[in-house]
C-alpha cells in the first residue's frame, strides 16, 4: 500500500502536531486516544479491548516479569479484520503484538510498550478436514487440545504435544516452532505444517505451499514465517498435516543414580524400543511436583529420574522394554523403575514429568531452554553442571527437558532475601556464561521456548553476524515499518 493511502478515509496526519487526528468520528468515550477512536471508526465491528483489567490479561504471557501496558487489544473475528488492522497500523505506525494463548516462556507475546495487542483468540474455528490429504485446516486461536481431538474424531493425531496443550493456541505454537515431549518421534511443530495463511507486517496475505507435499518452486516462505516469532508475519489459517496413530505404548519411570547414565541409559533404551519420548528430570523438580500434588513412584532418594514411553503393541515389544529395563539395572546405569499397568498409572507417570512448570511458577523461576546435538549433550552437561553450582551457591537450580533431543530447561529459583532485579542481573551473567558454553558445543540458547525478550541478548551467540544482518534484512521485506513485534527476537526491533 502507498505510503500516502489511509485506510478508510477518515483521517488526517496532523505533521505538525506530530499526531493523528480523527476525523467526523463521535468519540467512543472509553477509548480516548484517538488512533483507538480512528481504529474503530475504520472497522466498526472490531472488537476493542481498553479496560485495564484485559490490558493486563493480554499484554503478558507466562514470564511475569514485564509489567503489561498496552494501547489496546483487538480481537478480530475474519481474516479481513486482520488485513484491515495490519493496513491501518502500518499508515499509523502502530506497532502490533500478535498473541495468541500468551504460554510462552520468552517473553514474545508481552505488550509493555503501548502496542496494540492482536489477539487471534476469536478466530478459533477448525475449518475442514481433508481425508485424501489427511490435514485439518484450523484458524490460529485454536487451542491445540483441540487440535488434537479434531484429529482424533477422524482417526487420526497432530503429534505435537507439550504441557500447556489445555491453554496454548496454534498460531502462538506455529510462531515458536514449538517442540515438546514427542519430538524424538515426529519432530518440531515446522514437520506438520503444510501450508499457512499470513497476513505480513506489510498488511499483504500471502497464501504459503497451498497444502502441497512437493513444491520445489524457490524459497519456502511458509517455514520462514514458522518460529518467526511475530516478526514477519500473522498466521491467519493454518493446514495441518495428521498422521496415523501410534501403536499402543507403555511408560515407564526409571529412577538414575548419576547423571552420566542419563544418557547411557538413552542410547540403550533407543536401540532397542521404538522411543516415543524421553524425559527427565531431577530430584529438585521431583520434590517441588510432589509438593503439588503428583504422587510418588519410586521409593527412596534417587539424583536423577526419566519417564520414557514406547511402543508396546505386542508381547514381542514388551520383553523388550523389561529386557532393556535389566540390563540398565546390572549395568548400574539404573536404581529402580516401574512401568504404568494402566492408563491412569501412564498418566501419573507423565504428570511427575509435565507437571514441573506449573509446579515452579509460583517462584516465578528465570529460565534457560538450551539445546545441543545429542553427541554433545554428555560433555555439555558436565560443562554446566560445573557452571551452575559455581555461579549460584544460593539459588535452588531445577533440571528437566527433553534430554532425548539434547534440550534442557533450567530454572532458576531466587533465594530468599535477595531482590528481584539483582536475582536477574545474576542470571543474566550466568546465561551469558552458559551462552558461551553453548556456543564452544555449537548449540542453542533458544531450544523451544524462542528468543523473545528474554534471549535476544544472546542470539549472537546462537547465529553468526551474518545470519542475523540477513534476518534483520528479511524482516524489513516482510515487515519494512518494524510495527510487528518490535523488540523481540532484536534488542533494537
Ligand atoms: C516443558 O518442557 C516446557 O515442560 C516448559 O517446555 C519448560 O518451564 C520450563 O522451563
Ligand atoms: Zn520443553
Amino acid at each position: 500500500m502507498p505510503e500516502s493511502e489511509t485506510i478508510c478515509g477518515t483521517a488526517t496526519l496532523d505533521a505538525a502536531r506530530g499526531g493523528w487526528q480523527a476525523v467526523g468520528m463521535i468519540p467512543e468515550p472509553s477509548m480516548s486516544d484517538p488512533r483507538l477512536t480512528e481504529l474503530s471508526g475504520c472497522l466498526p465491528g472490531l472488537r476493542l479491548l481498553t479496560a485495564s483489567a484485559d490490558l493486563e490479561h493480554y499484554g503478558r504471557d507466562w514470564t511475569r516479569r514485564w509489567t503489561p501496558a498496552p494501547l489496546a487489544v483487538a480481537l478480530p473475528a475474519s481474516t479481513e479484520e486482520v488485513l484491515a488492522i495490519m493496513r491501518w497500523a502500518n499508515e499509523r505506525r502502530v506497532a502490533i503484538v500478535p498473541s495468541g494463548g500468551r504460554t510462552g516462556l520468552s517473553g514474545g507475546a508481552v505488550a509493555a510498550n503501548g502496542e496494540l495487542v492482536l489477539s487471534l483468540e476469536r478466530m478459533n474455528r477448525v475449518l475442514g478436514f481433508d481425508a485424501v490429504d489427511r490435514t485439518l485446516s484450523v484458524q490460529p486461536g485454536v487451542i491445540l487440545q483441540h487440535v488434537h481431538e479434531a484429529a482424533h474424531g477422524h482417526g487420526l493425531v497432530y503429534p505435537v504435544d507439550f504441557a500447556a496443550r489445555g491453554s496454548c493456541s496454534i498460531g502462538g505454537n506455529i510462531a515458536t516452532n514449538a517442540g515438546g515431549i514427542r519430538v524424538i518421534r515426529y519432530g518440531n511443530t515446522r514437520e506438520w505444517i503444510a501450508g499457512l495463511k499470513v497476513v505480513t507486517g506489510h498488511g499483504e496475505l500471502l497464501e504459503l505451499n497451498r497444502g502441497l507435499i512437493k513444491n520445489s518452486s524457490g524459497y519456502d516462505f511458509r517455514q520462514l514465517m514458522v518460529g518467526s516469532e511475530g516478526t514477519l508475519g500473522i498466521v491467519v489459517e493454518a493446514t495441518l498435516r495428521l498422521t496415523d496413530p501410534p501403536p499402543p505404548s507403555q511408560v515407564m519411570l526409571l529412577a538414575l543414580p548419576d547423571m552420566d547414565a542419563l544418557m547411557q541409559v538413552f542410547a540403550l533404551f533407543r536401540t532397542r524400543l521404538p522411543l516415543q519420548a524421553f524425559e527427565f528430570f531431577t530430584d529438585h523438580a521431583l520434590r517441588h511436583v510432589l509438593a503439588h500434588g503428583a504422587q510418588r513412584a519410586i521409593a527412596g532418594d534417587h539424583p536423577y529420574y526419566v519417564v520414557t514411553e514406547f511402543d508396546a503393541a505386542d508381547e514381542r515389544q514388551q520383553e523388550a522394554a523389561l529386557a532393556a529395563f535389566e540390563q540398565a539395572l546390572e549395568r548400574g546405569w539404573v536404581s529402580d523403575g516401574v512401568i504404568a499397568q494402566s492408563e491412569a498409572q501412564a498418566a501419573a507417570l507423565w504428570r511427575l514429568r509435565e507437571g514441573i512448570t506449573e509446579s515452579l511458577a509460583p517462584w516465578r523461576p528465570y529460565k534457560n531452554d538450551v539445546s545441543v546435538r545429542i553427541s554433545a549433550v554428555p560433555a555439555f552437561l558436565h560443562e554446566m553442571q560445573a557452571l551452575l553450582a559455581r555461579e549460584y551457591p544460593r539459588a535452588e537450580v531445577v533440571w528437566f527437558g527433553h534430554i532425548g533431543d539434547g534440550n534442557l530447561h533450567i530454572n532458576v529459583l531466587r533465594p530468599d532475601g535477595l531482590a528481584e532485579d539483582a536475582f536477574i542481573a545474576q542470571c543474566e551473567h550466568v546465561t551469558a556464561l552458559l551462552a558461551a558454553t553453548l556456543q564452544r558445543h555449537g548449540g542453542s540458547i533458544s531450544a523451544e521456548h524462542g528468543i523473545g525478550l528474554v534471549k535476544r541478548a544472546y542470539l549472537d551467540s546462537t547465529r553468526s553476524a551474518a545470519e542475523i544482518a540477513l534476518m534483520r534484512g528479511v524482516r524489513k521485506v516482510f515487515d519494512p515499518n518494524g510495527i510487528l513485534n518490535p523488540g523481540k527476537l532484536f534488542a533494537d526491533g
